[in-house]
């Protein structure tokens, strides 16, 4: 069946990566992902975040029109929060970025942000690599940037954009959040909007009190709906790309997106593992004991008063790859 599947990919047919990714995100990916590894890493790969209702989408059709107006081809993933209120948001991505449909250039998927094995970047990551490994020039992921989980986008894309919008209060929570220190470009969208300027001028007083080492973020404003200041985006991603290039960084980039990858692998199947033997231990035993009885079960028997640094030991594992 994965032989039949990885013809057809072969073949570039847009049917078999996509259920290719179905594939992954039901948790069956692993002998598509091992096949079709060692060919991704060509790809430049873009992650948009900011908060609901920013224009990200509209941002990510505006961009895909001026990426392939470049020749180059482009893959889109969309995570869309499994909320039911983000329905309508869904249609909306759907419905703006309909005129791509027809473009054989473009392939665009929309995944839920929840469910995966892995977490966000999970099943995510792995639409990554498809996409890559199927050929796109561009892989563009899309993300509601509102925790936690949508910093993990950081470890998927080497150039990191994060969309803010004049007139909301958004700015100092993102900043809360720690959104901010992920952004390689900071992209101003509705600077039609009357506070547009004002919120420039925010994030560079913000940037001020960063220390950042090597690249400094640059500043671009939008009007994604015109399609207003799309260029200029696009040249702050390829400047990125090639900062990136010619420092070497990117080499160390992906290594730690590839660490994040694997741990988040292993440390899912570990805690399964985990969870299943714990179910079977009988109610009384005092929990010291179990997890020894736990930790038995996995020829581990560590100190349960150390058990913790199994996460370090992970981390020291996967860094030895
Ligand atoms: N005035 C103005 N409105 C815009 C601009 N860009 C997008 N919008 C509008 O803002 C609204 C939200 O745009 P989306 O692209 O759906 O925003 P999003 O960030 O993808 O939203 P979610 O996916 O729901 O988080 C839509 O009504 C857009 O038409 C712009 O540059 N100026
Ligand atoms: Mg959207």
């Amino acid at each position: 069946m994965n032989d039949d599947l990885l013809a057809a990919f072969d073949r570039g047919e847009q049917r078999a990566l996509a259920r290719a990714i179905t594939r992954c995100e039901s948790g069956e990916g692993e002998p598509l992902i091992r096949a079709l590894f060692d060919r991704a890493g060509r790809a430049m790969t873009i992650g948009l975040t900011g908060p609901p209702g920013v224009g990200k989408s509209t941002l990510t059709a505006a961009l895909v029109a001026h990426v392939r107006r470049l020749g180059k081809t482009v893959g889109v993933i969309s995570v869309d929060p499994s909320s039911p209120f983000s329905h309508g948001a869904l249609l909306g991505d759907r419905i703006r970025l309909t005129e791509h449909f027809v473009d054989p250039g473009v392939f665009i998927r929309s995944m839920a942000s929840r469910g995966h094995l892995g977490g966000v970047a999970g099943a995510t990551a792995d639409a990554a690599t498809l996409m890559d490994a199927f050929g796109y020039d561009v892989v563009i992921v899309e993300t509601v940037g509102v925790g936690q989980s949508e910093i993990e986008i950081a470890e998927i894309a080497d150039t990191i954009l994060v969309a803010l919008q004049p007139g909301s209060g958004d700015t100092v929570q993102m900043l809360k959040a720690g959104i901010l220190e992920i952004a390689d470009v900071f992209v101003v969208n509705k600077r039609d909007h009357p506070m547009a300027i004002q919120l420039q001028r925010e994030i560079r007083s913000m940037m001020e009190m960063l220390d950042y080492g090597g690249w400094v973020p640059q500043l671009v404003a939008t009007q994604a709906i015109a399609a207003q200041g799309i260029e200029a985006l696009w040249d702050a991603i390829v400047e990125h790309d090639a900062y990136l290039r010619t420092s070497g960084e990117i080499a160390h980039k992906r290594r730690g997106a590839y660490e994040h990858r694997v741990r988040a692998l292993a440390l899912g199947a570990l805690e399964r593992r985990v969870e299943a033997v714990v179910a079977g231990i009988p109610d009384g035993r005092d929990p010291y004991a179990a997890a020894h009885d736990v930790l038995a079960r996995f020829g581990d028997d560590a100190a349960v008063g150390e058990a913790p640094l199994r996460r370090a030991s992970v981390r020291a594992t996967v860094k030895g790859l």
